[in-house]
């Protein structure tokens, strides 16, 4: 398809949008995506003829290509992501914020004339299952061809999208990697502008505008920009949420299925989660994944939390993944899939630290260079990634894509946390639920006293939450009085170790023990006991068929140490500090009876 947009829309707010975002931009055409496999094939030829993907071993990874990032673009840039809303208060103490006519002014500046000598690519997107009522419509201008392919696999997009819209708003997404082919500047693999990235919420227009960057989240606008950042403010202004959070079905040997939402700062295994295999002991039981990274919950009809992933592929941590740690993740990459940033080998196939098996003898790194097992660097990119439909996943649910969403019957939220922290408890009630996953966290660097300090990330939405985080605490709060059925809300903690340093918990498909203490403690099934923290189990309400995991060990695993417990309790003091006037109250009464409890 062409710029012959008139057989496509007759949106006007589209067309005037598109035509004054080229006049800005100066590309030297406008190619409006259909979202079919032909343009698909097409571009990724272009690509490869352009040096910037490199054809896999169509016998070994078909349809699948590998790209290398420029060295200097290869994560978010959390430093350069701002939140431009009319009121500095409204985007708070955790993001970074412009006043938006500056910005605006500032970007112009960086966009004019930017897409000089390039093709303009006008993606229209849906963000969520065609047509569903949880779903959102938005278009990204780009002038990155792999972003577009990227971005089919990560949304669904093209004329379909087109012809939902109809004449509705839409929310506008500009993009554009900063390399202007102007005066026969010739083109790079990885063309982008490192030095001058942006990447600009508007919250109350609900615009993004990205500058500089052609990696992930930084450009494939759908994902953390708009899914997150931008909805977490619709659903702020329209009562419901926008959460970074995996969704799993976990179903019984009788077939009962019960959704389970978990939320996880990175390096937390979440993926992992989403793609659980249960392990020996529990036959008849499966996980069916329907997202592995961001979920819209909206209140049903009938009272209940209902969920759908806005995705329709995953943007997966490539290094660490294996046949061992997530056999489904390896299964949905085999084919149509794009790798950034991970090692090439001599057969054209893909490999990464943690793949399992052997090193191979000789690779081409993420850099482009030779790599043996004795060279000195990672022959992956620590954040290298596969991009991959969701659709290939073995364990993808039958209802992934059901329109209604699913219903959410537990919330989870879990940091990586080596001490205090017990493998699982339950909140007392919704506002004790609320104040735990505030106050989420991992461990970072060990601190002066040797003390790790943790890294608070509220709800793992620190980098991704569009507005005050304090508001964003209210609103959570407010769904009490908002919704019948509420999800019951839990914390894990998959990362405990022994004073000797060795981990407590195996962890991976282990897990499945934790997940179905929460769904029996959901149907009521099991009781558990109260401890300061919450509600926990009893040694005998798990199921250790198939584990070697004595009693004395789950005690040491489940332990609550008072003084480690009070350091915690008074280290959030400064977490709520930080969040300053928009607290709510209720945080602070939480934190104080949690001190109350363990002191009395
Ligand atoms: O570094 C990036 O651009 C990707 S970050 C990412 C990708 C997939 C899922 N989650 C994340 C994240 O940072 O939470
Ligand atoms: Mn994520």
């Amino acid at each position: 398809m062409t710029d012959s947009y008139q057989e496509l829309t007759s949106n006007s707010a589209l067309i005037d949008w598109v035509k004054h975002v080229a006049d800005l931009c100066q590309p030297e055409s406008i190619y409006w995506c259909d979202g079919s496999q032909e343009e698909c094939d097409r571009f990724c030829n272009e690509l490869v003829e352009a040096g910037t993907f490199i054809k896999l071993n169509p016998d070994k990874r078909p349809g699948s290509f590998l790209a290398r990032s420029d060295p200097r673009d290869v994560a978010r840039v959390e430093d350069r992501t701002f939140i431009c809303s009319v009121r500095k208060e409204d985007a708070g103490a955790t993001n970074n914020w412009e006043d938006p006519a500056i910005m605006k002014n500032r970007l112009n500046g960086l966009f004019r004339g930017c897409m000089e000598g390039r093709t303009m690519y006008v993606i229209p997107f849906s963000m969520g299952p065609l047509g569903s009522d949880i779903a959102q419509i938005g278009v990204q201008l780009t002038d990155s061809p792999y972003v577009v392919v990227s971005m089919r696999i990560m949304a669904r997009i093209g004329s379909k999208v087109l012809d939902v819209l109809g004449n509705k708003p839409f929310i506008r997404c500009t993009h554009s990697i900063g390399y202007p082919l102007s005066d026969g500047k010739k083109d790079l693999p990885w063309p982008c502008d490192p030095e001058n990235r942006y990447i600009v919420h508007y919250p109350e227009t609900r615009e993004v505008v990205s500058y500089g960057s052609g990696y992930g989240g930084n450009a494939l606008l759908g994902k953390k920009c708009v899914a997150l950042r931008i909805a977490s403010v619709m659903a702020r202004d329209e009562g419901w949420l926008a959460e970074h959070m995996m969704i799993v079905g976990v179903e019984s040997p009788e077939g009962e299925k019960t959704y389970v939402a978990g939320a996880f700062p990175s390096a937390c295994g979440k993926t992992n989660l989403a793609m659980l295999i249960p392990p020996k002991g529990f036959e008849g039981w499966k996980v069916w994944t329907v997202g592995d990274d961001i979920a819209w919950i909206k209140p049903g009809e009938d009272g209940r939390m209902y969920a759908i992933n806005p995705e329709y592929g995953y943007f997966g941590v490539a290094p660490g993944t294996s046949m061992e740690s997530n056999p489904a993740a390896m299964k949905t990459m085999e084919k149509n899939s794009i790798f950034t940033n991970v090692a090439l080998t001599d057969d054209g196939d893909v490999w990464w630290e943690g793949m399992g098996g052997e090193k191979p003898a000789h690779l081409i790194d993420w850099r482009g260079n030779d790599w043996t097992p004795a060279s000195k660097s990672p022959a992956a990119h620590p954040n290298a990634r596969f991009t991959s439909p969701a659709s290939q996943c073995p364990s993808v649910d039958p209802d992934w894509e059901n329109p209604e969403g699913v219903p959410i019957s537990a919330f989870l939220f879990g940091g990586r946390l080596s001490t205090t922290f017990p493998l699982v408890y339950q909140s007392r009630n919704w506002a004790h639920g609320v104040y735990m996953a505030a106050t989420l966290g991992s461990e970072a660097t060990a601190a002066a006293d040797n003390q790790a300090a943790i890294r608070r990330d509220p709800m793992a939405m620190l980098p991704f939450c569009g507005y005050n985080m304090g508001d964003y605490w209210k609103h959570w709060l407010s769904m009490e009085g908002k919704v019948k059925t509420l999800p019951k809300i839990f914390r894990v903690n998959w990362f405990r170790k022994a004073p000797d340093g060795k981990w407590l918990w195996p962890g991976f498909g282990q897990n499945m023990r934790v997940l179905q203490w929460v769904v029996n403690r959901v149907k009521d099934k099991v009781q558990g006991h109260e401890t300061p923290f919450g509600t926990v189990p009893d040694y005998d309400d798990i199921n250790w068929e198939g584990l070697a995991y004595d009693r004395a060990t789950f005690e040491d695993l489940m332990a609550i140490d008072k003084s480690n417990s009070v350091r915690e309790f008074e280290d959030q003091v400064k977490l709520f500090k930080k969040i300053g006037e928009n607290l709510p109250e209720e945080m602070e009464k939480q934190r104080q009876a949690m001190l109350a409890e363990l002191q009395g």
